[in-house]
């Protein structure tokens, strides 16, 4: 076997949600360079355009469809767009996502409401749209974004907590009733990495010290630093690659060691 050959993406159509920056962007990038033609989505037309010209900034031909992950109508229309333009999706990346940082006893349940439809029902939607055509070409890929927090609670993200515990459980169950026509359905765990998402986390002090969460966080990785978009794109080429067909309804945490480990002692 060409062991090698197995991780192409060689003729694979790759959807990955909400990709015109950060996570999604470096993981669409990481499939590109293995071959895969990437299609990705946002909300806004000019968001859009934007994706387009930064993955055309490095190179990639992407093709970008408006669509909010959360409409139904709307998922259903660009999959069947997709289908026309590019081709069957053979490997779903559900990325987009949102966090509210908001203490639970002050969270209006619109609040609640909106993560758990972005993080949770919207992975649900999408993958409900892609996984007929991936069972009558025989196969396919869904990658699920879940989070530390598909693990671990904290302060202030009980809805974020929720949907991507939720998602944890929502990829296992599809590994279970899709496994049988070829469907693998995963997980990626990332740890707490530096994007936009993440920026309230990392703001510099007034007095230009470090953030205190950004002190924690580097205490508790053994990597000793957060986490790059780019850390992701190796796990997801594999997971979206022939190289995984055997592995199913995992939960690859890519967290630079975060979860194995105790924490520093404060000095
Ligand atoms: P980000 O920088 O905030 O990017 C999120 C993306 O999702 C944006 O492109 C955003 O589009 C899109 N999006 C949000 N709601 C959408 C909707 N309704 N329809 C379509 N697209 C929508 O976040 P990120 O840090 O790259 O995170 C990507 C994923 O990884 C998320 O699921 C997040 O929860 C997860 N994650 C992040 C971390 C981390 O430390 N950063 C760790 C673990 C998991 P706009 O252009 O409209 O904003
Ligand atoms: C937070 C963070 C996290 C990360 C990530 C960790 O406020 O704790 O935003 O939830 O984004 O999901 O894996």
């Amino acid at each position: 076997m060409d062991y090698i050959k197995n991780y192409s993406l060689d003729g694979k159509v790759a959807w990955i949600t909400g990709a015109s920056y950060g996570i999604g962007f470096a993981i669409a990038k990481a499939m590109a360079d293995a071959g895969a033609t990437i299609v990705f989505n946002d909300i806004r037309q000019d968001l859009v355009d934007k994706g387009i010209a930064a993955y055309e900034a490095e190179g990639i031909k992407a093709h970008g469809y408006v669509c909010d992950v959360t409409d139904e109508d709307a998922v259903n229309a660009v999959v069947s767009a997709i289908e026309k333009e590019v081709g069957t999706v053979d490997i779903l990346v559900n990325n987009a996502g949102i966090i509210k940082r908001i203490p639970m006893i002050e969270m209006a349940a619109k609040d609640f409401r909106q993560v758990i439809d972005v993080d949770l029902n919207a992975p649900f939607i999408v993958s409900k749209a892609v996984i007929p055509a991936m069972m009558k070409k025989g196969g396919g890929k869904i990658i699920n974004i879940c989070s530390m927090m598909s693990e671990f609670g904290r302060e202030t993200v009980s809805a974020y907590a929720a949907a991507k515990g939720g998602l944890k459980m929502l990829t296992r169950n599809i590994a279970s009733e899709y496994g049988e026509y070829n469907i693998q359905c995963n997980g990626i765990g990332p740890g707490y990495i530096a994007t936009p998402q993440t920026a309230p986390l990392r703001e510099k002090q007034a007095d230009g010290s470090r953030h205190p969460f950004d002190q924690f966080i580097v205490s508790k990785t053994p990597a000793g630093r957060w986490g790059e978009a780019s850390d992701l794109g190796g796990p997801a080429v594999f997971l979206a690659s022939a190289a995984s067909d055997f592995v199913n309804g995992q939960i690859l945490y890519v967290d630079g060691g975060i979860q194995a480990y105790i924490g520093k002692q404060p000095s």
